[in-house]
Order: C-alpha cells, then structure tokens, then sequence
C-alpha cells in the first residue's frame, strides 16, 4: 500500500461510521483504493456528486462553479472529506458569508480526495514548504503566507477560523471583540462535539449499532439537559449584545461567532427535529431572531440554496429518529 494512503480508513466512508472517527485509528489493513471502488459500487461518489450538482451540469466540478461565479482564482484551499459537510462546513461559510473564493479540493475532483490522504500521511514529519503535518481534516493551505513565502498549512477547525475571522473580517471590530468571537465560536464547536457523541458515546470507530444503548442514554440526556444549557447561553449572550438587536453575538455584524453557532443550530434541527421543535419557543432571539438573521446574510443566502451546501447524512449531524424526543 503506497505510503500516503495509509491511516485514512476515515475515507472508507461507511454508512455507519463516525465521521470524527473516519477517523482516528489507521488500520494497517486499510486499502484506499479497495474503498474506493466500494464506495463507488455502492454509489456513494455517484450520489453524492449528483447531490453536489443538483442544480448544476452533473460533471461540473464545484469549484470550477465557484471559481467561474468568483471570477478569480482562489487564495485559499481547504482540505477536507469529500460529500460530507463536517466541520469543513465552518469553514466554508466564513468563505461564502464574506464572498472570498476558496478551493474545495475533494469536492472538486473526483481524485481530489488524495489531497486528504496525502495531508494526514501518517509517514509524514514536515511537508516540502516546511509546516508540520495536520493531525486530522479539516486543514486549510494558503499559498504564499508560509515561511520564506511558501505556502502556510494550518489545521484545528478552530484555529483557521481564528485565522480567517481576521483575514476576512469575520472576527469583530477590536481586541476585545476578537477574543469574545473566539469564545463563542469555540463554544459552538463544543456543543458539534457532544452531537457527534450522541450516536457514538463509546468508540468513535465503532458501528452506531454497536453503541445503541449507550447512544439512546446519552442522547436522553443531550437533548434534556446539554441542549438547554448552550440554547440558554446564546439566548443571554444575545440579549446582552444590544448592538447586534439579536442578530449577532458580538458587535453589530457578522462574524465567525455566529455563522458557527448557526451550522450547529441547523445540522440539530435536522438531526433532533422533533427536540429543536418543542425547545424554539424557549428561546426567543436564538430561533427568532438570530436564526433566520444569519441564513439570510448577503453571502450565505445564495449559498445555502446552492449545489455547494453539501446535504447532510452520515455525518456529525445524523437522523436516528430514536434518538431524537418521542
Ligand atoms: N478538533 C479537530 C477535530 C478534527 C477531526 O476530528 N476531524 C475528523 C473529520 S471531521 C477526522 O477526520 N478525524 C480523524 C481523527 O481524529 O483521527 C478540529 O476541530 O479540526
């Protein structure tokens, strides 16, 4: 098995898997190319381009779209599994919030996905421009930011949007402002994470029925008490920010802060909807007023209506009805 394929049985992408476990225990019996002709008999790559392109010519790769709707050749590269929206997502609607073009290099091609592999090559110790290696997707290249003007790897979903809040203004107007978009953010990124755990409370690598039990305590008590906790915490941080009149976290417009706490709040409407329903009314600026705020915004709008929102499946956001309230 070539070097670079090793440690990326996060790419078998089986229907029952983790994606934060995709993920995290390289398998010396791994065999990219074996998964991938599995996942293209099995349609996974079919379906999911056609789902890509829905809007589109079906073969157009999505950057090709982007770049031609951009006119300019993107700066940034984001580096993240295919036809999942994962914590790319985040990072992708920095991107699109503040119209900036960005390669989505394993949704752009069919082989884009070898860039995922060859970025978390388990052999690797520092790459040809000098940065170390990420541990995981998804990573971010800028070309020309490195050392010497190479090109800069940054990986941690929390540390490139840090980095492009303040590239593309998404990360408030001062200092102040900065770290309390941060703060928000990162507590958002929290909250993905005790989703993820809901249907794999146990072993990330593990089926989800394998975990059943464990996910259905788990979730009870996500969704009874975890939920209401961070949807309580937005709701003040919200009704404490005068300027943003409900619609931002921090200051008066946009930032990083809110486009993250907003893919959670969506990818929990489609995994819980029957909890998210009930819980709304609770809180009122969160669902009221900042919600339908931010799928509005200029950028995100069009976005989120267009075939590069990718759908979501299998991913930290999934619909076991069983999980969800009864
Ligand atoms: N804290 C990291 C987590 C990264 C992560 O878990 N990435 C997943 C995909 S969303 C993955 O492939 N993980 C592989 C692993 O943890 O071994 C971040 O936010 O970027």
């Amino acid at each position: 098995m070539p070097a670079k394929q090793r440690g990326a049985k996060h790419c078998t992408l089986r229907q029952d898997l983790s994606l934060a476990s995709f993920e995290s225990h390289p398998t010396p019996q791994y065999d990219a190319e074996k998964s991938s002709r599995a996942m293209q008999s099995r349609g996974a790559w079919r379906g999911s381009f056609l789902c890509l392109n829905r809007r589109s010519t079906p073969s157009t790769p999505r950057t090709s779209q982007l770049s031609i709707h951009r006119k300019m050749s993107p700066k940034y590269e984001l580096i993240y599994w295919p036809t999942i929206p994962g914590r790319g997502e985040f990072i992708r609607l920095a991107f699109e919030a503040t119209h900036t073009a960005y390669t989505d290099t394993a949704n752009a091609s069919k082989d884009g996905i070898n860039a995922v592999l060859s970025s978390i090559d388990s052999t690797v110790t520092v790459d040809s421009d000098g940065n170390p290696p990420p541990f995981a997707p998804p990573s971010l290249r800028v070309p020309g930011e490195g050392k010497n003007g190479k090109t800069l790897v940054l990986y941690q979903t929390p540390n490139i949007l840090a980095y492009l809040g303040d590239k593309l203004g998404l990360a408030g107007e001062d200092e102040a402002e900065k770290h309390w978009v941060m703060s928000h953010a990162f507590t958002a990124l929290d909250l993905n994470n005790e989703a993820h755990d809901t249907h794999h409370p146990v072993a990330v690598a593990k089926y989800y029925k394998d975990q059943k039990e464990e996910a259905l305590k788990k979730a009870t008590d996500f969704r009874e008490n975890r939920l209401p906790k961070f949807f309580g915490f937005f709701e003040r941080v919200l009704k404490g920010n005068e300027g943003g009149q409900g619609k931002y976290l921090v200051g008066g417009k946009l930032s990083y802060a809110d486009t993250t706490v907003w893919q959670v709040l969506d990818g929990l409407k489609f995994a819980f909807p029957k909890e998210m329903e009930a819980r709304e009314g609770d809180h009122p600026l969160l669902f009221g007023t900042f919600y339908p705020s931010v799928r509005e915004h200029s950028g995100l709008k069009d976005y989120l209506v267009s075939s590069r929102r990718i759908p979501y499946g299998d991913g930290v956001f999934r619909h076991y009805p069983e999980l969800d309230r009864q």
